[in-house]
């Protein structure tokens, strides 16, 4: 980037410490950046050393007396751990995990066939994968606020989607997106660019990042690689559409109108190698016209890759130079963006720059002007791109015009106002865009603000996800938790409240308000085909080798005090707890049969197994439930 394109530092902006940036520091940032990742000692170089503003104000904010609830939900992604973290705010302490990609020993996920059926497996009945690396997640919208019906995540590892069921708060469908590598950004729709009465969520969008052949058939000539955005039908989780585009995807966003989503783009250069991808001064976010590439679907105009059968649309730059057809639009941002974020009056998106000190804020009345021949060049879209510091990654809002974005080099947040930046931008000096900065402990990636991407941002939470945080806990060996921050932002001035502990690597989440939801604390027993509904249908069912049990838990016993079975029997066990009093949860483990799962009130849950080992085997009860809790057991008597 020359020196001579970028906006002049201005002194309330307080950047202070440095004068950025010419082409020399901008290539000491990228080995920065790049050191950060494997190497906590340079980052530590980086990181800011002033105490956080105010601490003690806040501190009362955060901390809930015991028996208090929270008054916020956060949903959180678990990262490796590949579930959804659910967690109460303002306190930040985490309430559940919600297993979906990856085996979760609580709960018996992987174990049972029904969540073994949501996983995915292989021919011969084990899973199909069983890691995972979840990044974002989002929820169904409606009328621009969340509605409570379900939040989908990301696997990056393995391209695949989960929906979460927001009423029960457990994972039921997964779907693997074809021809994708490194499934990054997720961001739903926020209602239907065409008909007016959806005003609610029913595509989900997915960016795909890593470039690979198309179909993948393992050739070296990078030239040939290429990226692929997809559109999920919220409902059923099959895939719509697919367009092919030049470049890559990183964030996703969508606009309120349902007209627009966008991605923003690192590798506009398409470079197969680390060097390459940093080669141009500019990059871009690339919107998609929903409504054209639903007609264009509805027309005919796609082709397909590979066995997949999903049609896919031509979005590359060569296709779409005429505004008045063009599916695409790429819009040019500063060297390697990342995060892009609809602020929540609906007018604009947010580019942070990360390779570049800067916030670029493209307003969306004017892409749809581009698309419809009425704004020449779509560059005038583009109605700010200010300095905000250094390594800017994640905006969120406030809705009183203000946006917060992580800079991850400077280890700060810092809080601008955007009508403000787009004042300066068209010239008026005088614009004082930076309200405040505040410190955070370290190396900023994900934050968000209480209902942030919603029409109803209220301003009053922030949490910020510290990649390191070295020295702010007790040292616990080689691998350190990562800090989530919870800062106050409802007044001008940012306060930092808490600090909390987490294992790697949340990535991204969101916070809204606890009455958006209301989730059921005891399933229906219509929700599983294979419920056992009352004790007297208990018993073994044979039919040759195939052997079905059948049993009840209700506290302190389960409906079999004992069952046989013949060694080589292939058996499916199914139990079903007719408790249905809240809270009451009974476990079911098999002894040298690698079995525990969970079922909760009214849950039906089942277990295939072959009975290889002879023998007499205590199946208990894992979950405690009962003064007899330790009794409540039933004999499993394997016959040689
Ligand atoms: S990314 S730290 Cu996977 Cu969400 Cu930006
Ligand atoms: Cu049932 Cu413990
Ligand atoms: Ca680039």
């Amino acid at each position: 980037m020359s020196q001579d394109k970028q906006p002049k530092p201005t002194a309330e902006a307080s950047i202070g410490r440095r004068t950025f940036i010419n082409t020399a520091a901008l290539a000491g940032l990228t080995v920065g950046v790049a050191a950060c990742t494997d190497k906590p000692t340079s980052a530590a170089a980086s990181a800011a050393s002033a105490p956080a503003a105010g601490g003690l104000v806040g501190a009362n904010a955060s901390h809930l007396k015991p028996g208090e609830l929270d008054t916020y939900y956060g949903l959180w992604s678990g990262g490796h751990t590949g579930d959804m973290r659910v967690l109460g705010l303002p306190s930040g302490r985490e309430i559940t995990r919600i297993p979906c990609f990856v085996p979760d020993a609580l709960v018996g996920w992987g174990i049972t066939n029904e969540s073994k059926k949501i996983m995915g497996t292989k021919a011969d009945g084990s899973l199909k994968y069983t890691v995972a690396d979840t990044h974002h997640t989002h929820a169904s919208y409606k009328d621009g606020n969340y509605d409570g019906r379900y939040a989908w995540i990301n696997d990056k590892i393995n391209s695949r989607i989960a929906r979460i069921r927001l009423d029960y708060f457990v994972c039921d469908k997964i779907t693997e997106l074809p021809n994708v590598q490194g499934f990054h950004g997720i961001f739903p729709d926020k209602r239907d660019p065409v008909d007016e009465k959806i005003n609610y969520t029913t595509r989900v969008f997915c960016g795909g990042e890593f470039s690979i052949p198309l179909p993948n058939t393992g050739s070296e000539d990078a030239s040939k690689y290429r990226s692929l955005f997809t559109c999920v039908d919220a409902e059923s989780m099959e895939v719509r559409w697919q367009v092919l585009i030049d470049g890559n995807c990183d964030l996703t966003a969508t606009s309120y109108d349902g007209k627009l989503a966008a991605v923003n783009q690192y590798n506009t250069e398409m470079g197969a190698k680390y060097e390459d991808m940093m080669s141009a001064e500019r990059d871009a976010c690339l919107f998609f016209n929903v409504a054209r590439i639903e007609a264009a679907v509805k027309a005919g105009q796609f082709k397909t890759i590979g066995s997949s059968k999903v049609p896919v649309v031509d979005g590359t730059r060569a296709s779409n130079k005429d505004p008045k057809t063009a599916l695409t639009a790429y819009v040019s941002m500063p060297k390697n963006p990342h995060g892009v974020n609809a602020s929540p009056d609906g007018k604009y998106f947010i580019c942070a720059g990360k390779l570049s000190p800067t916030g670029s804020v493209i307003e969306l009345a004017k892409v749809l002007d581009w698309f419809e021949g009425k704004l020449e060049k779509l560059d005038a879209a583009i109605v700010a791109e200010v300095e905000l510091g250094l390594g800017p990654l994640h905006t969120a809002f406030d809705g009183r015009g203000n946006a917060y974005t992580t800079l991850f080099l400077d280890s700060q947040v810092v809080k601008w106002n955007v009508e403000a930046a787009i004042k300066f931008h068209k010239g008026d000096k005088s614009a004082k865009y930076v309200v405040d900065r505040i410190d955070v402990h370290y190396q900023p990636g994900h934050l968000n603000a209480s209902q942030s991407e919603t029409k109803a941002a209220d301003g009053k939470y922030l949490a910020v996800g510290c990649k390191f945080s070295k020295d702010r806990f007790l040292p616990v060996g080689p691998l350190h938790p990562e800090n989530e921050q919870m800062i106050d932002i409802s007044g001008e001035k940012m306060v930092l409240m808490a600090d909390h502990p987490v294992r790697g690597e949340p990535h991204d989440f969101i916070i809204f308000k606890r009455d958006l939801l209301r989730p059921k604390q005891v399933y229906a027993l219509d929700e599983f085909p294979l419920a056992v509904k009352d004790p007297k249908e208990s018993g073994v069912f044979r039919n040759g080798k195939k052997v079905t049990v059948k049993l009840t838990s209700q506290a302190p016993a389960f409906s079999l005090r004992e069952f046989k079975l013949k060694k080589g029997d292939e058996v499916t066990l199914i139990l079903t707890n007719l408790d249905k009093i809240a809270d009451l949860a009974h476990g079911f483990a098999i002894p040298n049969y690698n079995v525990n799962f969970i079922v909760n009130p009214l849950e039906t849950a089942s277990v295939s197994f072959v009975a290889d080992k002879p023998g007499v085997f205590w199946c208990y009860c894992t979950h405690f439930c009962h003064a007899l809790h330790l009794e409540m057991r039933t004999r499993m008597i394997v016959e040689a």
